[in-house]
């Protein structure tokens, strides 16, 4: 069975290393299956799309519509992207679920915990005045009302949450 499983959460909430974890669990079940990182597809489309609102609902929208076509051929796809705007996830939502399930992942952490983690020490420049339009600093992150899956990334293991979201795929019949 086909799907989309959408990583959504601030910087620095574990989307890229989940989304990988489970992208390598699917594959090593030998399942067609495509990763869409949201910092891949920047750096591939490079500067064109920015972090206005505009151009985030944009950059979701066309991870959605990609997704569509890929589950449409029968690939999963899994997105790892801040995907800020619950509209546009939405939008996604309705789309995808003409064809196949969609799964949201929210992945939960309070901002100070993101702060301290900084990985790419993008939040101490956002702090700085540095970087507009920064998630969670000085733009806006809209929590998922009904996500499929909640993960506390502050209070849970990586293992943890990759064997939760694991667990829900058995559970929903969508993987053996
Ligand atoms: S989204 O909002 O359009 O979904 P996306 O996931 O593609 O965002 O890209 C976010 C990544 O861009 C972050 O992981 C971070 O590395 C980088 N980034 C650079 N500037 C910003 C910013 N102002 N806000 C959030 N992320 C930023």
């Amino acid at each position: 069975m086909c799907f989309t499983i959408w990583f959504t959460g601030m910087s620095s909430a574990g989307k890229t290393t989940l989304s990988q974890i489970l992208y390598n669990g699917l594959k090593e079940r030998n399942k067609k299956v495509e990763l869409l990182d949201g910092d891949d597809i920047r750096s591939i489309l490079g500067k064109k799309i920015g972090y206005d609102k505009y151009s985030r609902e944009a950059n979701i929208l066309y991870l959605g519509l990609l997704s569509y076509f890929l589950n449409r051929n029968g690939i999963i796809s899994i997105v790892a992207a801040i995907s800020p705007y619950k509209e546009a996830r939405e939008n996604n939502r309705k789309l995808i679920r003409k064809l196949n399930p969609f799964i949201e992942v929210y992945c939960k952490c309070e901002l100070d915990i993101l702060e301290q983690r900084d990985i790419k020490g993008l939040y101490k420049l956002a702090r700085e005045g540095k970087i507009k339009n920064f998630t969670g600093i000085n733009d806006p992150y809209e929590n998922p009302d009904n996500p499929e899956i909640i993960l506390n990334t502050d209070l849970n293991s990586i293992e943890y949450c990759n064997m939760f979201i694991i667990n829900y795929l058995k559970d929903n019949n969508l993987i053996s």
